[in-house]
């Protein structure tokens, strides 16, 4: 008999159409007259290694499974850890799995909840064997004890009017070979099995040579297709089993071999050498790990669906000397000035980092090389000396690009600040101290970067949340109309970015960009009809220019 003599399409359908569902694709290689293939998986990365490897279903081995899971192959995992086990190989795979039921964990019943369950997970069908719970290995002892044969035949037919996928396979597997009941008893109970619903008939030897199942086959009426697990009878030539009518064969346990003793070696090598350096090149990469897990559809995903996260740069101005600090500033920009064991600069960099800042760009200029932190970008304004701060953030024009945070380098702030503005809504929106108000409206203290806006500060927390805008700003506002102080501290969206580059440019072009400072850039744009937000805070904030600041710095700290 030849496999292809075996004729029992389901619905007729299935040699015109390719089928859909897992169930139906592994019908259709237990019904194919070719000679079909389930290789043994165990999780999720043997079951897509295996589908990987170009194999068209899987053998979700009980053995296996079990020796994966730490546990022996008496039913000692439950039958759900099971179906865990099995929704991880099925999510990482498209191939149909026949999942190993061993006696189906019970009688009929459990065997009815046993398929509804492999069902609800797309698992493609079972295969239970004819002996009792709880089951042990086929390979372990002689004469097992077989279920009876009226009692086997009630859970096939429980288990067939259970499935919710019509195409779902219930694979019946005979003993009788295995516990030396012999040739007629496989044959009867095939037969009778057959005869209750079996899709097909597992029928197991653990002879070293084919001899039995050969004769089996010889014998067989052909009414449902025949399946085989040649672990012992390995060396019989594959095409003996196909000519002899054997529809699909089973390898059953080799990934979970190969697994065991790659692990060993590798173990054994690291304990003995205790080193990576011998088994580094002879073991799969990082890579292969993140391949097979799939990091590359996570990665695309997330630029498909993710929170489009912006990735925010900053440019820190940082270029003059501060000359009011004198001896202190004699070999270094007052941004490399002490303040408390680090570097201002440092500490500024720092709470942009911390606010999720990470691409820093400083204008450098005054003793520039004393600029030295680590892991910052620097570009130099060399006429530092004769330019003002719009000139330096000109200098770093190429980097004003995207989202992008704008700070002197000689101001300190709390990190909810930076926060606020990251959070705010606007274009362009600057972070302005409204406590500083009444001391500069009296014109005390150096000139300040004060501002005038749409609206005061409140203090209200709900009023707060809605924008104030930016009317004027300058060093030399009338008193009355100052409304805080800008800190030196601004950010710009995409847009922001662009109109600031172009204004630069339009200053550089008309030649005034040499002398202008920040606050001339701004007044440009609010000329040009562009709003450009405050968020006001209340102190917590700091510049050094002078000695008094930098006491106050320390305090701050
Ligand atoms: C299994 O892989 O768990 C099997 C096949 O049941 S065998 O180990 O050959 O019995
Ligand atoms: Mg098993």
């Amino acid at each position: 008999m030849t496999k292809a003599q075996v004729v029992l399409p389901r619905t007729g359908t299935e040699t015109l159409l390719e089928p859909h569902t897992k169930a139906a694709r592994l019908r259709a290689l237990l019904y194919s007259p070719e000679l079909s293939f389930l290789m043994e998986a165990h999780d999720g990365l043997s079951a897509k290694i295996v589908e990987e490897s170009g194999f068209k279903g899987i053998w979700a081995s009980g053995l296996a499974i079990s020796a994966a899971l730490g546990v022996r192959d008496n039913n000692e995992a439950s039958w759900t850890q099971v179906i865990d086990v099995l929704e991880f190989m099925s999510d990482a795979t498209t191939i149909p799995i026949l999942v190993d039921g061993d006696t189906g964990y019970g009688n009929f019943n459990n065997m009815r909840r046993l398929v509804k369950k492999l069902c609800q997970r797309g698992i493609a069908g079972v295969c239970i064997e004819d002996k009792l719970f709880p089951k042990t290995n086929s390979f372990l002892g002689d004469g097992q004890p077989l279920a009876d044969i009226g009692e086997f035949c009630g859970k096939i037919k429980a288990g067939k009017d259970s499935q919710t996928d019509e195409d779902f396979c219930l694979v019946a597997r005979i003993e009788a070979l295995v516990g030396g009941w012999g040739h007629d008893e496989a044959l009867r109970r095939a037969d009778a099995y057959a005869e209750a619903g079996a899709d097909a008939i597992l029928v197991h030897s653990k002879k070293s040579a084919a001899d039995e199942i050969l004769a089996f086959m010889r014998e067989w009426s052909g009414r449902c297709p025949i399946v085989i697990v040649p672990t012992m009878f390995y060396g019989t030539p594959t095409d003996v089993l196909h000519k002899a009518g054997v529809s699909t064969v089973i390898w059953a346990n080799h990934n979970i071999r190969a697994a065991i003793s790659a692990m060993q070696e590798v173990c054994r090598r690291i304990q003995s050498e205790h080193s990576l350096v011998g088994v580094e090149g002879e073991i799969a990469t990082l890579q292969e790990v993140f391949r097979l897990a799939g990091n590359s559809e996570l990665a695309d995903a997330e630029r498909r669906y993710g929170k489009a996260r912006e990735e925010i740069r900053a440019i820190v101005i940082a270029a003059s000397r501060g000359a009011d600090l004198g001896e202190l500033t004699k070999d270094r920009p007052k941004c490399m000035i002490d303040v408390r064991g680090r570097p201002l600069l440092r500490r500024l960099v720092s709470t942009l980092r911390k606010g999720g800042v990470r691409d820093v760009t400083v204008v450098r200029g005054y003793k520039k090389e004393a600029i030295d932190l680590p892991s910052i970008n620097t570009v130099d304004n060399d006429a530092y000396a004769t330019t003002g701060e719009a000139a330096s953030l000109a200098c770093a024009a190429s980097h004003l690009e995207g989202g992008c945070v704008v700070s002197y380098g000689d101001i300190l702030f709390r990190r909810y600040i930076l926060d606020a503005l990251l959070h705010g809504r606007g274009d362009i929106v600057l972070a302005v101290d409204a406590l500083s108000a009444d001391k500069r409206r009296g014109g005390a203290g150096r000139a300040a970067d004060l501002v005038s806006c749409s609206r005061r500060f409140t203090g209200n927390y709900l009023l707060e949340k809605e924008p104030a805008f930016l009317r004027r700003i300058a060093n030399n506002l009338e008193p009355e109309s100052v409304d805080g102080e800008w800190i030196g501290l601004a950010r710009l969206s995409a847009r922001g970015s662009e109109l600031v580059r172009g204004e630069i440019a339009a200053m550089a072009e008309d030649g005034s960009l040499a002398s202008a400072s920040l606050l001339d850039v701004f007044s440009r744009l609010i000329e040009k009809g562009e709003t450009i937000s405050v968020i006001y805070i209340a102190g917590n904030w700091l510049d050094v220019d002078d000695v008094f600041d930098l006491a106050e710095a320390r305090n701050f700290l």
